[in-house]
């Protein structure tokens, strides 16, 4: 439900900083100045004024406030802000004054929410602020930016307007039948339905979406000793996996993650593959290592430059064939026996000397070129337009069997009504409070 109450909340990052702003919006947000601010006569919009917050007598702060007028604010109401100095003592005391005036605590992404029910944002929109708070690289911040700048929301209204073309086309079929014929009709739905559905289905890229959102995971595996841990730590800058030269030294799985190009990769050490000679634990690292592999974005194959390929380097490189891989030929700093033009483009790397590392984070992050650039990047758009898609479809076929028009009619308002979802124009008040709860308080 709408509240139209007067709201507060600290609308910076809580802790340290250079300056904490508190932000009051509502129809009370100009009184709450005039209490807690040196009077100002006339207070004019969008503009910052100096001054001290003061409450019951005691001076809270030295600080800077702005007054943003309705409608040219966040939420279109009324917005005040105090730009007070960082810590917590200052925004705390200014809350609780606010508080103490009868102003109420935000709830969380409770300013967005009233954009968004005041017309300023569509919910594709207010899901992109809050992708671009949480974003990790800039690849996934880049994504929501576009979300922000309305690339889903321009996206989503230009096939709802083809619907509602399709639609008023089987509407004169059935109003008009002697100037259309129903054949027609159906023949023109049944292609412009399936032309969409094909559209909304190329949107979707979920592994793009993935990829850009949560990062690329790359999992480095081999036989023992070959040098899977050396390289991670190498890739991290950092040791975090232990290295010797005892065969089975890793066990577990070691992550790392790395920002390659704006990409964020997750990088698993794993147990090194061998069957023989593995005690229980061990053996228990290599079904992780092998659970790993069937799971990774990208398989790093490891193999020692510097030894002849053991059954198990064959066995390995086999069952990776049709995954996407990398072939690294490790330890080059070292005398080479294994010839590259045996491999499909192999990298030479040594995890030792720096050797071809920079390749090899070039060649991983190729795997994520791409990832989040298509219009839809977000999971739960991506299901909606999937939805719409199917809908569309079972349209096209219903025209292709021959069923009367009015059938196909009734899956085009289901795309319809499905696609309205994303940008917010038919949502149900629960799935409103689901995104806008994920908010954090004060945006
Ligand atoms: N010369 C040289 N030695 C390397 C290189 N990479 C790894 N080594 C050495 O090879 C040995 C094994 O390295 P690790 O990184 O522990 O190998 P691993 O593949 O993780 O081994 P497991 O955990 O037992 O599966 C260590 O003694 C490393 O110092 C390299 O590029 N050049
Ligand atoms: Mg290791």
């Amino acid at each position: 439900m709408y509240k139209s109450d007067t709201i507060a909340a600290l609308a910076t990052a809580p802790g340290e900083g250079g300056i904490a702003i508190v932000r009051v919006s509502g129809p009370r947000a100009e009184e709450m100045l005039n209490r807690l601010f040196t009077p100002i006569q006339l207070w004019e919009s969008h503009k910052m004024y100096y001054g001290h917050a003061v409450y019951n007598g005691e001076t809270l702060d030295e600080c800077m406030v702005v007054l943003f007028r309705a409608p040219r604010s966040y939420t279109r109401e009324d917005v005040a802000e105090f730009h007070l100095h960082g810590g917590s003592w200052a925004a705390k005391s200014v809350l609780n004054a606010l508080y103490a005036l009868g102003v109420r605590a935000a709830e969380p992404g409770e300013f967005t929410r009233r954009a968004f029910m005041n017309g300023r944002i569509d919910l594709s929109r207010a899901e992109a602020v809050m992708a671009l708070i949480s974003a990790e690289g800039g690849r996934a911040a880049r994504a929501a930016i576009r979300q922000l700048e309305g690339g889903v929301s321009s996206f989503i209204r230009q096939a709802q307007e083809e619907l509602i073309a399709l639609l008023s086309g089987a509407a004169a079929a059935i109003d008009y039948p002697e100037e259309i014929t129903m054949e027609e009709a159906a023949a023109d739905l049944e292609a412009g339905a399936r032309r969409l559905s094909d559209k909304l289905n190329a949107a979707c890229d979920e592994r793009g979406a993935r990829i850009a959102e949560e990062g690329l995971e790359a999992v480095l595996c081999g036989r023992p000793n070959v040098g899977k841990s050396s390289l991670l730590n190498a890739l991290a800058r950092q040791e975090r996996a232990i290295v010797t030269d005892i065969p089975g030294t890793t066990r577990d799985i070691i992550r790392a993650d790395v920002l390659i190009d704006g990409l964020r990769v997750h990088f698993s050490d794993t147990a090194g593959l061998r069957e023989q000679g593995a005690d229980v634990i061990e053996r228990i690292g290599v079904d992780r290592a092998r659970q790993a592999i069937a799971g990774a974005d990208v398989v790093i194959v490891v193999l020692n430059a510097a030894e002849p390929l053991t059954d198990e380097d064959r066995q390995l490189l086999e069952d990776t064939k049709n995954a996407p891989r990398i072939v690294v030929l490790n330890q080059c700093d070292r005398a080479m026996v294994l010839h590259p033009a045996d491999f499909d483009r192999p990298l030479l790397v040594s995890a030792k000397t720096g050797q071809g590392l920079s390749d090899l984070e070039e060649r991983v992050a190729s795997f994520g070129a791409g990832a989040g650039e298509t219009a839809l990047t977000q999971q739960r758009h991506i299901r909606l337009a999937r939805e719409a898609a199917e809908a569309l479809r079972r349209a096209a076929d219903a025209c292709a069997n021959g069923e009367p028009v009015d059938l196909a009619v009734i899956d085009l308002q289901d795309a319809l009504a499905t696609l309205g979802r994303v940008t917010g124009d038919q949502v149900d008040e629960k799935l409103i409070d689901d995104i806008f709860s994920r908010f954090c308080v004060g945006k």
